[in-house]
């Protein structure tokens, strides 16, 4: 995804305000789901005349709010965008008409659409009305900023990023299964915004009975579109229990084909097939993204985590690490994945390092083999 800067094709005028644009857009990020993230510039050369950004599912697009601003300074303008604009009458009209509407004379986007409704048809649209239409430039920073959105569509399964935090020793647990305080409050917070980015939060049934998480987002004065908060229960063991039920948002229980729920739980329910005795994670996955999930938090223990990591589905890992020693009869970060050769190990990749408090955090990609 290594991007060239500059783009070919593009005056260093349209990069400053395609990064002004996809810093507007990523203001949505909270909010936006299942919608991806857009942000919208109108600029004749360098002067800004209207800017806006994507603020909610079924609230007007980008483009909308930046032609209101605009008013009629909008026409002979260019306009900037993260994403095509869309051709479709969804819970808002077509923007490439509202744009021709308008009397915008060009159209710079980061990035095609890949929504089957769009997927072309709003460039097409657009230059069908003698609008001059160009793509790609910041296309790496867009496709970053909607990975979660893009992975749904284009691969039918929400971008899965692991969150786990360790002693230096790699260990996240004692023997006993306790857990809780291993990295201060910064890299807590943290974690925070993490929640706050993801459609859903997944985790299992064991840290629900070890840890009793709440997975509710904590962010004072901030706006957020409460996650759903999936337990991976396949007997359904925990659903009368634990702070996964309180607050405000919303939680799914998914279990084996098999078993029965218990009559008028108050709660959603979906069945996943079980493999000797452990979750098809891809079709968990499958089945999120069919509830137009596009980013997924886990938050579990070793025995989940190293599931999805052992079956290929983990796209980003953020580790944070606190400078404690847990001692050899910890746990591990990750159980099930069997490895006796050199050959086998599983290699990641470093994308980010950063410090919180006293910890440490990494973020990881695993590298195709
Ligand atoms: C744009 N500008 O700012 C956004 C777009 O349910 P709707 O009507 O909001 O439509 C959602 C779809 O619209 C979404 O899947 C994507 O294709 C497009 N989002 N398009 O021109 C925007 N947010
Ligand atoms: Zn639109």
């Amino acid at each position: 995804q290594a991007a060239t800067w500059p783009d070919a094709g593009f005056s260093a005028t349209d990069h400053a305000h395609m990064a002004h644009a996809l810093r507007l857009a990523a203001r949505g990020r909270y909010t936006t789901r299942p919608n991806p993230m857009v942000g919208c510039v109108l600029a004749h050369g360098e002067r800004v005349v209207g800017d806006g950004y994507h603020v909610r599912a079924g609230e007007p697009h980008a483009e909308v709010h930046a032609l209101r601003a605009a008013g009629d300074a909008a026409r002979g303008a260019t306009a900037y965008v993260t994403l095509e604009p869309c051709a479709h009458t969804g819970r808002t009209g077509p923007c490439a008409n509202a744009l021709i509407d308008a009397g915008v004379s060009r159209v710079v986007a980061a990035m095609r659409d890949p929504f089957p409704q769009v997927d072309g048809a709003g460039f097409d649209r657009l230059r069908a009305a003698g609008i001059a239409v160009e793509s790609g430039l910041l296309e790496a920073q867009a496709r970053a900023l909607n990975a979660g959105y893009l992975s749904r569509l284009v691969r039918g399964r929400p971008w899965v990023r692991v969150k786990l935090a360790m002693s230096l020793d790699g260990r996240t647990a004692l023997a006993s299964g306790e857990s809780k305080w291993i990295t201060g409050a910064a890299a807590r917070a943290d974690v925070q915004r993490w929640r706050a980015c993801a459609g859903a939060i997944v985790t299992g049934s064991g840290t629900v009975l070890a840890d009793d998480p709440a997975m509710t987002v904590r962010l004072d004065g901030v706006d957020v579109a409460p996650p759903l908060r999936v337990v991976l229960d396949a007997g359904l063991a925990t659903v009368h229990r634990g702070r996964v039920r309180e607050g405000g948002s919303p939680t799914l229980y998914v279990h084996a084909p098999d078993v029965k729920p218990p009559r008028g739980l108050d709660a959603q329910l979906a069945a996943a097939p079980v493999h000797g005795g452990r979750f098809d994670l891809q079709a968990v996955l499958a089945m999120l993204a069919a509830r137009d999930i596009n980013e997924v938090l886990v938050e579990a223990g070793a025995t989940l985590a190293g599931g999805f990591l052992a079956a290929g589905l983990v796209d980003e890992l953020v580790l944070y690490i606190a400078p404690v020693l847990l001692g050899a009869r910890a746990r591990p970060l990750f159980d099930g994945l069997d490895i006796d050769t050199m050959a086998e190990r599983l290699q990641l990749e470093l994308v980010e390092t950063r410090t919180f408090g006293a910890d440490l955090r990494l973020t990881l990609r695993p590298r195709a083999t």
